[in-house]
């Protein structure tokens, strides 16, 4: 594991560590429904079924493969395909049927994935099988009282739980996933929305917690105030930096996102290739993309 991390380090923009990549990443808006309800999302519950909104964005596998292919001609830096949105990508199969494509014409390129985390522990077998190499998993609190407030409703396989059940069966579900797929070979990172006065004191046992279940890097994300969570404050850069200070006692931290869109083309930070790219451009909303 140790060594599939200094090879990812230097070749994957969200694994770097120390100065800032300059590789980039090509996402693919393919996967468009749900299975949880975070307050900072503006999306609701509708795996299994497209929501209108959401179809309009979103991109089929064959046409994410003509997307690879412009984006690599046009950004030869591009290293990485990653699948992180507009949804959640283990809540329809899109992901993976995507993968298998793209795996066939493009076995160079790093596969990476990003999810709520709450149907990894039975698939991340199949994760390993359409060849993911790097997943990200978004872990906001390891404490059901709190991540409840962050997340209130999860449907998990036709059911839906509601409050700290629901927020405890998340938990639950994302550090055995985690742990499946680092087990299987996965290079593990985690995001962390970081939101003042909820989740922000207990950062340091979210990455200790993470860590112990085989998770390698951990990003904390500043929470953008919107939809439920709009009268919350975002971070300031000292809270963000103290947080990230006491994550890296127990794990490595990334310290470069930059809040991707689910159809963002190119290094991030550097020119955004995707308006020349989709004709017309994919009309995502401002939606979290999991990165
Ligand atoms: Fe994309 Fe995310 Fe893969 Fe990177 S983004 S799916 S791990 S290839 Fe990167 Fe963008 Fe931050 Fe995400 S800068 S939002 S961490
Ligand atoms: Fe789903 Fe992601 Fe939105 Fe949360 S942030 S509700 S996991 S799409």
């Amino acid at each position: 594991m140790a060594e599939t991390f200094e090879k990812i380090k230097k070749a994957h923009p969200c694994f770097a560590q120390g100065a800032p990549s300059n590789k980039g990443r090509v996402h693919l808006p393919v996967s468009p429904g749900c299975n949880i309800e975070c307050g900072f999302c503006d999306r609701s519950i509708h795996a299994g079924r497209q929501a209108p909104g959401a179809t309009a964005a979103v991109i089929t596998p064959q046409e994410a493969v003509s997307i690879v292919r412009k984006s690599v001609a046009l950004a030869p830096e591009i290293t990485v395909v990653g699948i992180a949105g507009p949804g959640d990508t283990l809540a329809t199969d899109y992901a993976f049927k995507t993968f298998r494509l793209i795996k066939k014409e493009f076995p160079e390129l790093i596969r990476c994935m990003s999810t709520n985390g709450l149907l990894l522990d039975d698939l991340a077998d199949e994760c390993s099988r359409v060849g993911v190499n790097t997943l990200t998993v978004t872990v906001n609190d390891v404490f059901p009282e709190t991540l409840a407030l962050l997340c209130e409703r999860v449907r998990y396989r036709e059911t839906v739980y509601e409050g700290g059940v629901a927020a405890r069966l998340l938990i639950e579900k994302q550090l055995a996933g985690i742990k499946k797929a680092a087990d299987a070979g996965i290079l593990v990172k985690i995001n962390t929305v970081l939101v003042p006065g909820v989740n922000a004191a207990h950062i340091g046992e979210t990455a200790r917690a993470v860590s112990a279940a085989g998770a390698s890097v951990l990003n904390i994300i500043p929470l953008i105030p919107q939809n439920k969570l709009a009268g919350y404050a975002a971070p300031t850069c000292s809270e963000l930096d103290a947080a990230r200070r006491e994550a890296e006692r127990h794990i490595n931290v990334f310290r470069h996102c930059r809040h991707c869109r689910a159809d963002a083309i190119g290094v991030p930070g550097g020119k955004d290739y995707a308006g020349e790219i989709y004709a017309p451009r994919a009309p995502l909303a401002n939606t979290f993309s999991h990165g």
